[in-house]
């Protein structure tokens, strides 16, 4: 399984990739404000690389349940700094986290290859042809509703199939707005729309979307509704992000998004080096 991402081209199977998470937002849950300023987060996106990040997911709008939302102008300032200091610096892609087709087109200009799009239930276009025009990577991922409104109360008869009818859906139209097989990235979206059953049962069901062929990106850091089963804040979570990026791995997660990039490499090649001497 190939994925291609503008210059950039990886070979599957292959060790899980760790998307090192750079929020340049004052709201965001786990890291909002600290890497407001552009020479801060420049510098942690260095530091994740380091840890052994290879791919570098930069957002400028929180995507939180309920978040407000930031205009274009807003978001280009927050992260464009970031984008085009980074696109001389780092040997690994930049992504970028935003639902705006016109700040996509932008990062992708100053030197992203791989446009990371929560808001892919969208209805319109624009974003998918900016994307298929660029030959850049493309993250589609699953969510019910909006930032603002996927909370209330999020519902699914079936959860794991109704996701997997979704990437059905959407490859398909991908493909029709001009985009290779081989850019796309799916990721069901934990937490976007979702109960804490609706979590659980997505990430029981992972290897149900081994089927499209396509490499699975799963964001697991941090996110509340293990805060829901565990009665642990943020900054406590981190044991059960790595349980569920190791159980990720072994349903053949591909890409795993962490804020905890050191920790999250070193639970992730663990688990990758006993499920590799597991009798077939
Ligand atoms: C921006 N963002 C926050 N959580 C995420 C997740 O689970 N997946 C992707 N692709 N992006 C996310």
């Amino acid at each position: 399984m190939l994925l291609r991402a503008r210059q950039f081209s990886f070979v599957f199977p292959r060790p899980a990739m760790i998307m090192g998470i750079v929020n340049v937002t004052p709201d965001s849950f786990s890291d909002g404000g600290e890497f407001l300023e552009p020479r801060k987060a420049v510098a942690h996106a260095l530091k994740l690389v380091e840890e052994g990040a290879e791919i570098i997911d930069i957002g400028g709008e929180s995507t939180s349940p309920g978040a407000v939302p930031v205009s274009e102008s807003d978001e280009l300032q927050r992260i464009m700094p970031v984008v085009e200091q980074l696109a001389g610096k780092l040997k690994v892609p930049i992504s970028v986290d935003t639902m705006k087709p016109g700040v996509a087109r932008a990062a992708l200009a100053a030197g992203a290859s791989i446009v990371n799009d929560v808001a892919a239930n969208r209805p319109d276009e624009s974003m998918w042809r900016i994307v298929a025009e660029a030959s850049a990577g493309y993250v589609c991922m699953h969510m019910q509703g909006t930032p603002q409104t996927m909370q209330s109360n999020p519902v699914y008869n079936d959860v794991v199939g109704e996701v997997g009818n979704f990437f059905f859906e959407r490859i398909k139209r991908l493909n029709d707005c001009g985009m290779t097989p081989e850019q796309i990235i799916l990721d069901p979206g934990i937490g976007f729309g979702k109960t804490l059953e609706h979590n659980l049962q997505l990430l029981a069901g992972l290897q149900d979307f081994a089927r499209f062929e396509r490499p699975l990106l799963l964001g697991v850091s941090r996110k509340s509704f293990m805060g829901k089963l565990l009665g642990t804040n943020a900054e406590g979570r981190l044991p059960a992000a790595l349980a569920c990026a190791c159980l990720a791995v072994e349903a053949r997660a591909q890409i795993i998004r962490a804020h905890d990039v050191a920790e999250t490499v070193q639970a992730v090649r663990m688990a990758e080096a006993i499920l590799a001497r597991r009798k077939k």
